[in-house]
């Protein structure tokens, strides 16, 4: 078969298991060629079992350039369902191109997959800028070519979201090529820009230029090239991948949250700019103002803030809209929110103040978007950078009928205009997975409208000072949680052992959980001062030991 005689091509690295985690398959760039290859095969199967097209992304997002991944987008977008997953983990670790087949075989049957069904199936192929993707993608390739009348698509170098939303894109029957992405994101921009209330002043004519450190990657060049499109918002990018630094390495999203410091390119001569930060493959995305006083130091906005100011702009829109008179088909639309334990304590005391709904999952895209996905409009985003708002079809549906009769009834009212902007809020912002370049144009018009600074945005509410720790530990699978990982279950004793720490910090709260992609315990503490948190996570982290 075509599947023998190229798998004896591709056989894997010996005495490494992979599996895949909640960002797909991750590992040193060198182990990853038989596993790609393998992600190819499996995306043509999910192809021909959907009937739909399938993308397959080649990054390891904020990770060392020396790392590389793979992971399939499914029909509607999102991540693989999590039903393939052990299929996934079975084929990328068969030991021979024999056993590989005997498992696809096998596969295929209970799926009841039908290699000769109406459509053939066809993959998208994207990388980030790694420069071991492109014979990575080779490898995808020949998965997919061998599965009998698969086609895949090579779309080049693309963020993760660029490729997430054109296998939306597609599977809705729009057009889908990155033009057509880059139309949708600035014309709803403009969109947006020219709905702003004509007495709020566009900025303070300071700070009105934002600067945008692309880690090195992906990002800053496909913003470079929305930019042109957005009559006049001044962006400036820094760390773009031709700028030739090193990918993630001290810049980025990831490392801007994590270590609280302005990324490398970023100096005192930028004090009171504001700032934002993309991850390696641009699907986080984090403000921040480099602090004036002290050298490298940056007031962060992170994940909880943008969910913060686009959760005001949405309740806005809803308000104006449900204040409107005398329409037949009124609508109490349900908004929600939808964070993690890593949700700062304070973000989610004033989204509560503001009378929201809040909901808890655990860490992850996937449980995310599934629990915001249940709402007319759901808002998610982990404090790292990830997140989105998502727009039910109905919902949508609702808002066109209801733009149509205001056009009608009423044009150039205030209830038009909060429609119109409920509408190309659902266009700007990537309707399938977190996309830091969707969300960098939704913050920037919003805080337009607003008529805000990023000093006044990041006055919301003052963050609580908090720890982030990670033990190393012998099984981090014997640390299982329960409630949105805040509680511990197993091994016993250990919650009880948390709770009486946290008891004795003013504010304390504290949880820890098994990470998804690395070999440790994850801790993490929040109390009412720095000294306060560092100390509980200490002590907490000597628990888990
Ligand atoms: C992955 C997740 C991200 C999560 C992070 C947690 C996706 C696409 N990405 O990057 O959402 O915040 O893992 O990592 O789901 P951890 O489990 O090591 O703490
Ligand atoms: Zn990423």
């Amino acid at each position: 078969s075509l599947i023998l005689e190229s798998s004896s091509r591709f056989l894997p690295p010996q005495g490494v298991k992979l599996s895949y985690g909640t960002a797909g398959f991750r590992a040193d760039a060198s182990l990853l060629q038989s596993t790609v290859y393998r992600v190819g095969i499996l995306a043509a199967l999910r192809s021909l079992k959907t009937q739909s097209v399938i993308g397959v992304m080649i990054t390891a997002s904020h990770n060392k350039v020396s790392d590389n991944g793979v992971k399939i987008a499914d029909p509607n977008g999102g991540m693989l369902s999590q039903h393939w997953e052990p299929f996934a983990d079975a084929l990328a670790n068969a030991p021979s191109p024999q056993e590989l087949i005997q498992l696809i075989n096998e596969f295929v049957k209970k799926e009841g997959i039908q290699f000769d069904g109406v459509k053939h199936a066809e993959i998208l192929l994207g990388r980030d800028t790694r420069p071991s993707g492109e014979a990575l993608l080779e490898a995808a390739k020949e998965g997919v070519a061998s599965i009998v009348g698969a086609v895949a698509m090579d779309l080049g170098i693309l963020t993760t979201p660029q490729l997430h939303w054109m296998v939306w894109a597609r599977n809705k029957g729009m057009k889908a090529s990155e033009q057509d992405y880059v139309e949708q994101l600035s014309s709803s921009f403009r969109c947006l820009m020219d709905l702003i209330p004509s007495q709020r002043s566009k900025f303070d004519g300071t700070n009105d230029k934002l600067v945008v450190d692309g880690a090195n990657g992906v990002g800053g060049l496909k913003l470079k090239v929305l930019e042109k499109l957005l009559n006049g918002l001044l962006i400036e990018v820094r760390n773009s991948s031709e700028d030739g630094g090193v990918l993630n390495e001290g810049v980025g999203a990831d490392y801007v949250q994590k270590e609280k410091v302005a990324p490398h390119g970023f100096g005192s001569s930028d004090a009171g700019i504001r700032c934002a930060s993309l991850d390696g493959d641009a699907d986080r995305l984090v403000y921040f103002t480099v602090n004036p006083e002290s050298s490298g130091a940056i007031d962060l906005v992170d994940g909880d803030k943008i969910l913060s100011l686009f959760a005001l702009f949405i309740r806005e829109q809803l308000s104006i809209l449900n204040e409107r008179e005398g329409t037949k088909n009124n609508h109490q639309a349900r908004l929600g929110i939808v964070q993690t334990a890593y949700a700062n304590g304070a973000s989610t005391n004033y989204l509560k103040q503001l009378g929201l709904e809040i909901n808890l999952t655990p860490t992850g895209v996937k449980y995310l978007h599934e629990k915001a996905a249940e709402f007319d409009i759901g808002i998610y985003f982990e404090a790292n950078g990830h997140g989105t708002i998502l727009f039910s079809e109905s919902f949508v549906g609702w808002l066109e009928a209801t733009t149509n009769e205001l056009s009608a009834r009423s044009k150039g009212s205030d209830a038009e205009k909060a429609a119109l902007r409920l509408l190309a809020t659902s266009r700007l912002i990537n309707q399938a997975v977190g996309d830091a370049l969707s969300g960098v144009l939704l913050v920037e018009v919003i805080l337009q409208h607003m008529g805000w600074s990023i000093h006044r945005w990041n006055e919301l509410y003052h963050d609580l000072p908090s720890r982030q720790l990670k033990v190393k530990v012998a099984d981090r699978t014997a640390v299982i949680t329960t409630n949105a990982e805040t509680v511990v279950v197993s091994p016993p004793g250990l919650q009880e052992a948390i709770n009486n720490e946290t008891g004795k910090y003013s504010q304390g709260r504290c949880f820890v959980r098994p990470s998804g992609t690395e070999d440790v315990v994850r801790v993490y503490a929040e109390a009412s001062s720095q000294e306060a948190a560092d100390s509980l996570a200490n002590s907490v982290a000597k628990l888990v030991d």
